[in-house]
């Protein structure tokens, strides 16, 4: 997080009309710089002088695929990373094709999605219901075989988050259900994981990096949710973009239930 302040990295987000306002505000309480663009005339000169592409399928056009498939081939050419939060693959047939086709086309450094999303992009049982989205697979079963499966570090959010890159895993069981109550809290999720990674040593493990990234943001929530639980979930809200705002990495936390498998 303290590194992410002092870096303020450029995350340029092709995301969602649902939560774009709020990923730009998490970005800027974390310490990040947030741009918003799919234009097809700008999106590769953008993921190249950003430090972080963020690709997030929420609603997904033909228009926003394409910008997505342009700005991603930038951002490799670029070494600029990238973190794909396939929101809703496994919903419909046209995202889980069209999600696979692009993974097939880009190399991306991190997905970001519920159980369902990651399930459905490995081709195993989803259970989904629009956005959210359910696997029957443990997190950390299903994180280490889809960071096999799709050679990437996997970021898998519910209740228990798992995070792994195949030889490393992660769960982190902090968190509060409220979040679910939030429409775009794993959407933010997703930019602030990018926003870690651009921060990151060039050295340190991406696995290590998502995992701090999740951990963080579950103790704001987990903060959050005291100041609010009296009054509601549009406290909480606002609660949460505060506490993204102060959290630091000497902040002392209650319970820190994050583990090595
Ligand atoms: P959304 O729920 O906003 O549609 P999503 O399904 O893409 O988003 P989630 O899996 O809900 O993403 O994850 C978003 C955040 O909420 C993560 O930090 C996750 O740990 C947290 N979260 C979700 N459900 C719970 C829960 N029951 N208890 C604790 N934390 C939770
Ligand atoms: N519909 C399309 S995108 C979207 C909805 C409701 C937002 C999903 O965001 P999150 O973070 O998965 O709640
Ligand atoms: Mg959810
Ligand atoms: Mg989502």
């Amino acid at each position: 997080m303290d590194r992410v302040r002092r870096k303020n990295p450029l995350v340029h987000c092709i995301t969602n009309d649902v939560v774009t306002n709020f990923t730009a505000n998490g970005l800027l309480a974390v310490g990040a710089a947030p741009v918003m663009t799919a234009n097809h005339e700008e999106v590769e000169e953008m993921a190249q002088k950003a430090d972080g592409l963020l690709l997030n399928t929420g609603t997904l056009t033909p228009y926003q695929y394409e910008a997505m498939r342009l700005a991603a081939r930038s951002a490799n050419e670029n070494q600029t990373p990238i973190v794909l939060d396939p929101v809703a693959v496994g919903a419909t047939a046209y995202r889980t094709r069209v999600v696979k086709e692009l993974l097939g086309k880009v190399k991306v450094d991190a997905i970001r999605g519920n159980g369902g999303e990651i399930a459905a992009l490995i081709g195993m049982h989803a259970d989904m219901h629009g956005v959210e989205g359910k696997s029957n697979m443990p997190p950390e079963t299903l994180a280490k075989e889809a960071a096999n499966v799709l050679e990437t570090v996997v970021c898998v959010t519910g209740e228990i988050d798992a995070v792994s890159g195949g030889e490393h895993t992660f769960l982190i069981k902090n968190g509060h259900a409220w979040l679910s109550r939030v429409v775009g809290t794993g959407c933010l999720l997703g930019a602030i994981v990018s926003a870690y990674i651009a921060s990151k040593e060039t050295n340190e493990d991406i696995t290590r990096t998502a995992t701090d990234a999740l951990a963080q943001y579950s103790f704001a929530a987990e903060d959050a949710y005291a100041c609010a639980k009296t009054d509601g979930i549009g406290t909480f809200q606002q609660r949460f973009l505060d506490a993204l705002g102060s959290i630091s990495d000497d902040h002392s936390h209650e319970k820190t239930n994050v583990y090595q498998m």
